[in-house]
């Protein structure tokens, strides 16, 4: 290949290729797998939706142990924990000063529990992050609609969470509303809710109506084949975010695939955003059972071990972050078939993850930008050097090869590639080969994006050779880490 013949990028894909992530925004995104626990009066009730008028007597969860929810999450290769802090009945899982409707008027724990507490400490302790999801509507608060009055009493409940509860990585606003044509209308003070959270937790992202991570539009863990994390200004519209959220308490909303919104930043759609892009990178959002609350009646609809790494792949395997869903039960416990789902998983990732095949293999490239970017900067393994240290062609290159030439044949059926984000996400369409002894060239994978981190799935090869082609690329490519593993799995 010829990369000295490419035509000199037009200015526009030079600035689109140079939008990068927020220091929050690269923490978030190095989290990768991370869980959501919907836990409130719902669990007691077995609905989705409470209506704001339950009892607070019936929240008594008689087993709650917060550290059996952290240490699953954990053994399943999770890095932290976003808690339902107050769903959309209203119900608080910590005792609000500003509202009666808490766990204080419960008789879990005499009334003198603090969930959140329990939760964010346990979470402290075996070193997951903890996040919180605090729902914009309440259907049980009197002043909602009242939107002054509701923004300040908003505003108060948020300053609890960020004030009393360590570190948070996350705000969660859901755009979730139910109100209907004739329901109460509430102008939320999005401003100050953003203001406040950027005083008081300046690294925690806030995602979906918020600023920093975006949703990925969907419940039913559909993941886009090119996930881009540079996308228009306009996504971050809330109203369209509310628009599209769920608004009707149904179980047909959480398999709902919105197909038409499938490239959100292709070269044909930002064209004409040059100076309107953002650096907005996906989180995609699923629950383990059908619902996002426990129904017992659902304790044979776990996600099987198939499903739950399929969504795997596509989220962390393809440029985005994937929140998981566990409801714990009425005991207050995750459920026994939940635990054994989400441990078979973490222990596949371990399995497949833990030795890069990569180990020891000679690196060369197309053309090198200077010394300090040379090929074998994508096979560091050092993991905080991995950020740092990437490989990258001559400026305005936007073709470019790189082969891995390994000491000895291996067996393999995973590439991971990742590009250093920090310099922007570039890559547009590439390809892989292989080839053995015999030194013939065999297609294994075809791709479009990378981004954060591509894991390329392919039946399982022997080799000795990996080429690594870039076909398309915005002003210059750049790569952190191409490594090789086997996870002996036929399917997935
Ligand atoms: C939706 C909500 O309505 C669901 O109850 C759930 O919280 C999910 C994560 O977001 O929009």
């Amino acid at each position: 290949m010829n990369s000295k013949l490419s035509p000199a990028p037009a200015d526009w894909i030079k600035t689109a290729a140079q939008v990068s992530p927020s220091e929050r925004q690269m923490r978030w995104q190095e989290m990768e797998f991370y869980a959501f626990i919907h836990f409130t009066v719902n669990t007691f009730t077995d609905r989705e939706w409470g209506t704001g008028e339950e009892d607070p007597a019936i929240f008594n969860p008689t087993e709650l142990l917060a550290g059996q929810w952290v240490e699953t999450c954990k053994d399943a290769g999770m890095k932290g924990l976003i808690l339902t802090c107050k769903h959309h009945d209203g119900f608080c899982l910590w005792p609000s000063r500003y509202a009666d409707h808490t766990v204080a008027a419960s008789p879990w724990r005499n009334g003198s529990g603090d969930l959140v507490r329990e939760v964010a400490d346990a979470c402290r302790d075996a070193g997951l992050k903890f996040g919180v999801y605090l729902s914009p509507w309440d259907r049980h608060e009197a002043c909602y609609g009242d939107s002054e009055r509701y923004n300040a009493f908003f505003l108060a409940q948020l300053r609890e969470l960020l004030t009393n509860y360590g570190d948070i990585f996350c705000v969660w606003f859901d755009g979730a509303c139910g109100e209907g044509p004739n329901g109460k209308r509430q102008v939320y003070d999005w401003d100050a809710y953003y203001a406040l959270i950027r005083e008081l937790q300046p690294e925690a992202v806030i995602s979906v109506c918020g600023p920093d991570v975006r949703w990925c539009g969907n419940e039913a863990g559909h993941t886009r084949e090119s996930e881009w994390s540079v996308v228009p200004t306009h996504m971050q519209d809330n109203e369209k975010i509310q628009e599209q959220s769920q608004q009707v308490d149904d179980r047909e909303f959480a398999k709902k695939i919105n197909t038409q919104d499938s490239d959100l930043g292709s070269r044909g759609i930002i064209r004409d955003y040059a100076d309107q892009l953002i650096w907005y990178p996906a989180e995609v959002n699923t629950s383990i059972r059908p619902g996002w609350f426990y129904h017992a009646s659902e304790d044979d609809q776990v996600k099987t071990l198939d499903e739950l790494l399929s969504v795997y792949y596509g989220a962390v395997g393809g440029n985005a972050c994937f929140l998981l869903n566990l409801p714990p039960d009425k005991r207050g416990l995750l459920h026994e078939n939940d635990v054994q789902r989400l441990n078979e998983m973490g222990s596949v990732l371990r399995t497949t993850f833990s030795g890069d095949l990569a180990h020891g293999a000679q690196a060369e490239a197309s053309e090198t930008m200077d010394e300090a970017h040379g090929a074998s900067q994508v096979l560091n393994s050092d993991e905080e050097l991995q950020q740092e240290a990437y490989w990258c062609p001559c400026e305005g290159t936007e073709q470019a090869w790189m082969e891995l030439i390994l000491p000895e044949e291996k067996t393999f059926d995973r590439v991971m590639l990742m590009e250093h984000i920090r310099s922007g996400q570039r890559i547009e369409r590439f390809r892989l080969e292989v080839s053995g002894e015999d030194g013939r060239w065999q297609d294994i994978y075809a791709g479009t994006v990378v981004g954060y981190k591509r894991i390329c799935c392919f039946p399982k090869v022997t080799a000795r050779r990996v080429r690594l082609t870039i076909q398309e690329s915005r002003w210059c490519p750049t790569l952190s880490k191409f490594s090789l593993f086997y996870s002996e799995r036929e399917d997935v």
